[in-house]
């Protein structure tokens, strides 16, 4: 059996366990993903991603009621909150991201999934979730100083907010790399973004996290570390 058939055939398990609206399913087939020798990052983008991508074509259609959609949507946190402290590892060589939800931007799955693949390269990650305003994000950056933010867009209304957050962030002395990622991009707004004067638009996760070892390489573990 291919592993893209096995993909598939937990994917569909999955979403019956969201149809059925048991969490208890749904932790169980996940788990029987990762008996089965499935990386996390697959099941993120190859179980959990498609899944809510099919429950918002149900929704779009009428076949699914928001109670059913916020239910799949708990669910898959849920799950997200089993996985995550899986696949992270301890941040260690000062590297830090912010991750948010650009203003007004609701949701919030796909913040955590970057935030979790960041973590899982050694990044320190501060995820703001949802819809932080422009100023105030921009304010933590300040304070903080993370080496990139990160932001989150899925709909096309969420654009005037991610050119807000990108201007404030952009205004910062130093400024940090500003990555935009999330559905809105997939669209026609993508000839919109450089406008916006983002350093990078990126849609995948590994993608970002490949291009962040390229601008920030991880550096090597401290000789004291190692036993030296
Ligand atoms: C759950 C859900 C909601 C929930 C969110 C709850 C929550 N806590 O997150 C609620 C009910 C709040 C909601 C609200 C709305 N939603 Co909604 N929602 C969804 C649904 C079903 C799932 C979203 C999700 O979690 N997807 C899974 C995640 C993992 O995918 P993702 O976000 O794309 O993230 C992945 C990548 O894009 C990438 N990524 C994301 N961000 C970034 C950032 C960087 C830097 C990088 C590198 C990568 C990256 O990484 C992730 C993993 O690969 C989607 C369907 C869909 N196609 O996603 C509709 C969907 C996105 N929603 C939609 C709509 C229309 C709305 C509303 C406008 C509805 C309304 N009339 O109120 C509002 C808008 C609210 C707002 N202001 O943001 C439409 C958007 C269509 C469009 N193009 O406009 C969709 C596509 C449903 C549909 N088929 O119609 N929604």
């Amino acid at each position: 059996m291919t592993r893209t058939v096995e993909v598939e055939e937990h994917r569909r398990a999955y979403l019956e366990a969201l149809l059925a609206r048991d969490v208890g399913a749904a932790r169980a087939v996940i788990e029987a993903a990762l008996g089965a020798g499935l990386e996390i990052a697959d099941i993120y983008l190859g179980i959990l991603q498609p899944a809510l991508y099919e429950i918002g074509r149900w929704w779009a259609v009428g076949d699914f009621s928001v109670a059913d959609e916020h239910s799949a949507t708990a669910v898959t946190q849920s799950v997200l909150g089993m996985l995550g402290p899986r696949m992270r590892t301890a941040p260690k060589d000062g590297r830090l991201a912010m991750v948010s939800g650009s203003p007004e931007e609701r949701h919030a799955l796909g913040v955590q999934m970057v935030a979790d693949f960041l973590e899982s390269d050694g990044w320190e990650v501060l995820n703001l979730g949802a819809s932080t305003p422009a100023r105030d994000l921009a304010g933590m950056a300040d304070a903080e100083r993370p080496d990139v933010v990160a932001l989150s867009t899925a709909t096309p209304a969420g654009l005037p907010g991610a050119a807000d957050a990108v201007e404030a962030l952009l205004a910062l002395q130093p400024r940090p790399l500003v990555v935009l990622g999330g559905q809105l991009w997939r669209g026609p707004a993508r000839a919109d973004a450089p406008s916006l004067g983002a350093d990078l638009v990126v849609e995948d996760p590994r993608e970002l996290v490949a291009l962040l070892r390229e601008r920030f390489p991880p550096q090597p573990p401290d000789l004291e570390e190692r036993g030296f």
